[in-house]
């Protein structure tokens, strides 16, 4: 039997019952077929049919965006077979929240030949791969000198937490957000440690939302959908990034088998959500959809479609009149559309499809559809802003939900990402962190090299009010460099972060950082980059409280019991840092007396006393695994929407600033890195590896990297199953192809300036000419030629410039070239 024949058995298996299982083997070709091969713990009886056998709840805890339970089947100490989610139902907001196909295939993860077992000390150059095993009690002594060495000598601030989301479903055990992890209150109890702000999913949005709408409003839920005659989704695929059985794929076909609405996707690939639920596919180049908005805009205009009323009333910088004092003439959106703004070009249908590759024609079709069917849902997933535009590009749905005036009502949307309702479980207290300067996410490569004496206008932000000083002009400045790096549940150290071969460069430099700790539980190549790995268990090893997924109205949370011994040598963060903090003489301080365990039943005596009253005794809730409620839709800006005096946005004037008068202060006042620049509206602009950059000359295709359902991230990279089911190659265009001479199936080699991967062509009509995608987050697999990969790991290919003023990814904008191998 194939590996692929395992996989669909292991999810034949749970998904049904015994029974079902019997029944259904014998429809694809009887039982003996499929019992005969494969591996011994494949083969294990259903529940009850061995008193051997126990079931315990636990969860697949990655960073997909879904959160599903799973039952581990132990046997013997080892988990032999997971089933899913059993309880619930087919309706919205009690749906059954049933694991897709990577959480079922977690024990691939769990008994992986690359799982850690031992903490190691590099014993070679870092990334030589060199090691020695040494003892928990030499790991945690080396940890703790260092850190008292540099933070003597260079201060708190030269302490880096790095970005990771390997386990951001969990509570003690979570390594997301930094300020929510137990490393980071590890650090308050000895003088804090260099934060990040923003990360790598929406650092665009993120930004550009604090001026545009103050702070984050998130859009209206998928369930609200069944309100809506039409969705408009840009670069929003949540049937391949929300795949929870229960979460957005159920939640948006339920939401439009209810309604009968139409959906339609604007993405440069034919995505699954395009595939599965769309009404009808738009693809435009990427990072252009603000100039389909604009093209969109003039029809509008033009036409007299737009929601007059709705943007005199609700917002700032639509047209002359309603402009903030002291900007010039001739600076609003309208003026921008009309061709009375400094360019002079009327952004009409024509001039979007020149830059978009959409036809004129369509996009007026478009334009009046979307004006003239409500209400009207639109919202953006986070593909259209990983882009070297991106704080523009993530403003341009916001400028037509606007537009139409769908913003702040049930079947609306606000243009951002969907939001989903929440339970509101606690987390572990932190403590205060003393340190106030704060980095992008994105700059940390930088901050090794020269992060010292960064200010404001290299996005340094103050800890204080981190949420809206994006707005606020402030004299923090960073006093280090970066010289310890903690790189928990995070292959960002290399796989995920942009540039692999100019970041391996940097952080192959052992006097600039001069400790980096990995702690993980697979030997990642960002462990390769270690000085000291320390072995993680996985969730199946201990107990945590599980934060739910995004799910539309369901609001959940798991009790996630301790299945299985720790594999190896491996012990829980909570320990490990337990060990470290009696090293540095604060114990105590780090664990007020409780243990892991104890911890837990004091944050759900926090829940109970605090969000969630009728959470049941704890001892009841371990039992049942999972605690679920419906809970509301969440429209969003709805308060803001009913009573703008009342609710006033926390932007300048309290309305939406289509015209940012605090980006249009920056724009006077910033100096940019070379090739970005601010603007204060949501116009189309062609930065940096876009359509249009000379560069092409050279590199003609852009190269995307979507979300890909073989993996989340680089997690489950190594699942053979999952490979086997769900192939990495590169997308390309059947007509790029064919002038190049490439087949389906072809070796291929894409390449640019920074470096060059090898992996099979996929070719397709499902993805436009010009454009290619490397799913993101395969295994980076070096070979001896320098800069050369053939793992498929498309940040060979990407850049570690920032955006201009989120100092975010552009990740989805690189241009390369493609050929056979
Ligand atoms: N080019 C490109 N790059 C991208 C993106 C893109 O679109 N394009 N997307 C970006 C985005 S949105 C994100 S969120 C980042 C994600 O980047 P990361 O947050 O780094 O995500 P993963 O690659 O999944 O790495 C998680 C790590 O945690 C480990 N892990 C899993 N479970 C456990 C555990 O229980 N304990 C410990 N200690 N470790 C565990 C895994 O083995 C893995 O090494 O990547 C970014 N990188
Ligand atoms: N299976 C799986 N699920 C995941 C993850 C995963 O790695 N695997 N990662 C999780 C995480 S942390 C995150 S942040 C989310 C990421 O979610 P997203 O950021 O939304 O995912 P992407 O695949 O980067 O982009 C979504 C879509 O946008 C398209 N796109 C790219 N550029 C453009 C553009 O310029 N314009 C338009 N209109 N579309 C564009 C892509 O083709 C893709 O289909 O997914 C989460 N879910
Ligand atoms: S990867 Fe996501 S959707 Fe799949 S089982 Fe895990 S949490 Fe659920
Ligand atoms: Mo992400």
């Amino acid at each position: 039997m194939t590996e692929l024949g395992g996989l669909v058995r292991e999810v034949a298996e749970s998904r049904l019952d015994r029974r079902s299982f019997v029944a259904w083997s014998a429809v694809v070709g009887g039982s003996a077929a499929l019992t005969s091969c494969g591996t011994g713990t494949d083969n294990q009886p259903a529940p009850g049919e061995n008193d051997a056998e126990t079931r315990v709840w636990s969860a697949c805890t990655v960073n997909c965006g879904s959160r599903c339970p799973l039952q581990l089947v132990v046997k013997d100490g080892t988990i032999v077979r997971i089933d899913p989610d059993d309880t619930g139902d087919d309706e919205l907001g009690t749906q059954q929240v049933r694991a897709c196909v990577r959480g079922r295939a977690i024990r691939q993860r769990i008994y992986s030949p690359e799982r850690l077992t031992k903490p190691l000390r590099r014993t070679g150059k870092r990334g030589e791969d060199k090691w020695e095993e040494i003892s928990w009690d030499e790991a945690f002594t080396l940890i703790a000198d260092k850190l008292q060495q540099l933070i003597a000598d260079y201060g708190n601030e030269s302490i880096y937490l790095n970005y990771g989301t390997g386990v951001i479903g969990a509570t003690i055990a979570t390594s997301w957000p930094p300020r929510a992890t137990a490393i980071a209150r590890l650090m308050n109890c000895v003088g804090g440690y260099l934060d990040h702000y923003n990360d790598y999913s929406a650092g665009n949005i993120e930004a550009a939302v604090d001026f545009h709408y103050g702070y984050w409003q998130g859009s209206n839920s998928n369930d609200d959908t069944v309100n809506s005659k039409l969705v408009v989704m840009f670069g929003n695929n949540p049937h391949e990034t929300r795949m929870s059985g229960g979460g957005e794929v159920f939640v948006t076909r339920k939401a439009k088998e209810l309604s009968g609405h139409r959906v339609i996707v604007i993405d440069p690939r034919q995505s699954e959500t395009a595939m599965n639920l769309a009404d009808e596919w738009v693809p435009v180049r990427p990072g252009t959809d603000a100039a389909l908005v604009a093209g969109m805009a003039h029809v509008m205009i033009s036409e007299n479609l737009h929601d007059k009323a709705f943007l005199d009333k609700y917002c700032s910088g639509f047209d002359e009149a309603h402009m903030p004092d002291g900007v010039p003439a001739n600076m609003s959106y309208e003026s921008y559309i009309m061709g009375r703004s400094e360019d002079g070009i009327e952004k009409t249908p024509e001039w979007a499809a020149a830059v978009t590759g959409y036809p004129a024609d369509k996009i007026r079709a478009l334009a009046r559809e979307i004006a003239t069917t409500k209400p009207c849902a639109v919202n953006q997933g986070w593909g259209i802003q990983r882009h070297s535009n991106g704080e523009n590009q993530s403003r341009a749905p916001m400028m037509l939900a606007a537009l139409i005036g769908q913003i702040g009502i049930p079947g609306g949307g606000t243009g951002e990402r969907e939001s989903s309702a929440n339970i509101g479980m606690p987390g572990l207290p932190v403590l205060e962190n003393p340190v106030r300067p704060v980095i992008s996410f994105y700059r940390w490569t930088e901050a090794i090299l020269n992060g010292k004496g960064w200010g404001y206008q290299q996005g340094v932000r103050d800890l204080q009010n981190l949420n809206s000083n994006a707005n606020v002009k402030h004299d923090i400045t960073l006093n280090s460099n970066i010289k310890f790096i903690w790189n928990y549940g995070s292959n960002s150290l290399v796989n995920q972060h942009g540039d692999i071969n100019r970041t391996i460069e940097i952080l192959s430099d052992e006097s600039l950082c001069e400790m980096i700790v990995v702690i993980d539980n697979q030997m990642t190549v960002s462990a390769r980059y270690a000085d000291i790995v320390l072995p993680d268990v996985t969730t199946a090893e201990q107990s945590d409280i599980i934060q739910q997924g995004s799910a539309g109205n369901l609001g959940y949370s798991i009790f996630a019991s301790r299945a299985i011994e720790p594999v190896g040598d491996s012990m829980p963060i909570y320990d490990q840092l337990t060990g470290i903090a009696e090293k540095l003489g604060v114990k105590e301080k780090f664990t007020e007396g409780r243990t892991q365990d104890e911890w837990l039943d004091w944050i759900l005596d926090q829940a109970r006393a605090g969000n969630i009253p009728d959470l049941p005794p704890n001892d009841e809730f371990k039992k049942m695994g999972m605690f679920r409620k419906t809970l509301e839709p969440v429209i969003g800006m709805k308060a803001f929407r009913d009573d703008p005096d009342a609710n006033p946005l926390t932007t300048p004037s309290g309305k939406i600033e289509l015209f940012s008068s605090n980006l249009y202060a920056m724009s006077l006042d910033w100096e940019m890195e070379e090739g970005n620049r601010i603007d204060p509206l949501p116009v189309y602009w062609q930065a940096r590896e876009l359509p249009g950059d000379p560069l092409q000359e050279k590199y003609p295709f852009q190269c995307i990297g979507h979300h890909y359902k073989a993996r989340t991230h680089s997690s489950y990279g190594n699942s053979p199953w999952l490979k086997e089911a769900h192939p990495q190659n590169v997308w390309i265009n059947d007509l790029d192809a064919k002038r190049r001479g490439i087949r389906n199936g072809d070796q291929v080699r894409v390449f640019n300036d920074r470096g060059e991967t090898r992996l099979p062509a996929f070719v397709t009509k499902r993805i436009m000419p010009g454009v290619l995608s490397i799913p993101q987050g395969a295994w980076y697999k070096p070979t001896s030629v320098g800069g050369l990969d053939e793992g498929g790991s498309v940040n060979i290919l990407t850049s570690l410039h920032p955006t201009p003023y989120a100092k975010g990814n552009g990740q989805h904008s690189a241009l390369v070239d493609i050929e056979r191998a």
